[in-house]
């Protein structure tokens, strides 16, 4: 009897340590459908040496060379160490459900037309259409806001250190929703015609990643509050292949808002990646471009 016992209580500290191992970092959540995300450093961003991986990941898109590889992905260089505070960050990509309640509560006039997609059966999908404004105005209404770049890409490595998915360092299309088949040039007349259904599912249709957070990658890509400005140090790598700076046009203009994670519509693993950064004027709207908040601890 004593032996059982012994067992089953060695068993029972074994299985909540192991628990407590493996649980996310969930403490005090403001409400349930928010987790706090520890505070840490990582590793922001790729180097020049990351191009030929990215290029191996990207090898579908179409005439992919160094070149363009840096205006695709150049964005993302260099590689540095940011330190980001304790935040709680929406488990879940905001849904149509939630956006309805905000526009129902507030009567608020969206910039976007994100009612197209927002019928009934598509619930509990998560809201496109939606401006950076729209979805700032979301956040402020329920007591969050948007996330910096830092905080998204830190959460969505799920306490990971290395890896360009929050999985790993291999494309999983049973892990996210993204065009893993990706786009014949037919299909890229269709969708610049604006002819593809969308392919958004409900939230949480995939697996979580290391804190539980669901869909970071793929699904709908995420506005971030910031500008997607280039990073420190960006210069210096840059000054003898400035044609090919992602940034060259943006100089002459605005930045855009940070978009993280690639949506159902991103045809290339690379696209998808943590690190991989898109930006959009903070007016512009899109079917795959949806969002989802933080909040400050303190
Ligand atoms: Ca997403």
């Amino acid at each position: 009897m004593s032996f059982f016992l012994l067992s089953v209580t060695g068993l029972l500290s074994l299985t909540l340590q192991a628990a407590a191992l493996n649980a996310p970092q969930v403490a005090n959540p403001p409400d349930d459908d928010m987790i706090l995300i520890p505070s840490g450093s990582f590793a922001m961003g790729i180097d020049t040496t990351d191009l030929s991986a990215i290029m191996i990941l990207g090898r579908d898109i179409p005439h992919i060379n160094r070149d363009n590889a840096l205006w695709w992905f150049g964005a993302e260089i260099p590689r540095h160490q940011v330190s980001v505070e304790a935040f709680y960050m929406d488990r879940h990509e905001v849904t149509n459900r939630q956006f309805r309640q905000f526009v129902d509560a507030t009567g608020y006039k969206a910039g976007g037309d994100w009612e197209r997609y927002a019928g009934e059966n598509r619930a509990d999908h998560p809201v496109v259409n939606v401006t950076w404004h729209d979805a700032a105005a979301y956040a402020r209404w329920a007591g969050k806001r948007l996330p910096t770049e830092e905080e998204w890409e830190y959460a969505a490595r799920g306490g990971r250190s290395s890896g360009w998915f929050p999985w790993g360092d291999h494309i999983d299309a049973s892990l996210a929703n993204y065009r893993a088949q990706g786009e014949s040039f037919w299909a890229g007349i269709i969708r610049l015609l604006g002819l593809r259904s969308v392919n958004t599912k409900p939230v949480g249709s995939y697996a979580p990643n290391g804190y539980g957070l669901y869909d970071m990658v793929g699904n709908v890509a995420e506005w971030c509050a910031n500008e997607r400005r280039p990073y420190p140090g960006y210069e210096r790598y840059f000054k003898s292949e400035k044609p090919f700076s992602p940034f060259t046009e943006a100089e002459q203009g605005s930045y855009g808002k940070a978009v993280r994670g690639g949506g159902w519509q991103s045809s290339n693993p690379a696209f998808v990646s943590i690190t991989h950064r898109s930006a959009m004027q903070a007016d512009d709207w899109q079917n795959d471009v949806g969002f989802r908040c933080a909040r400050s601890v303190k």
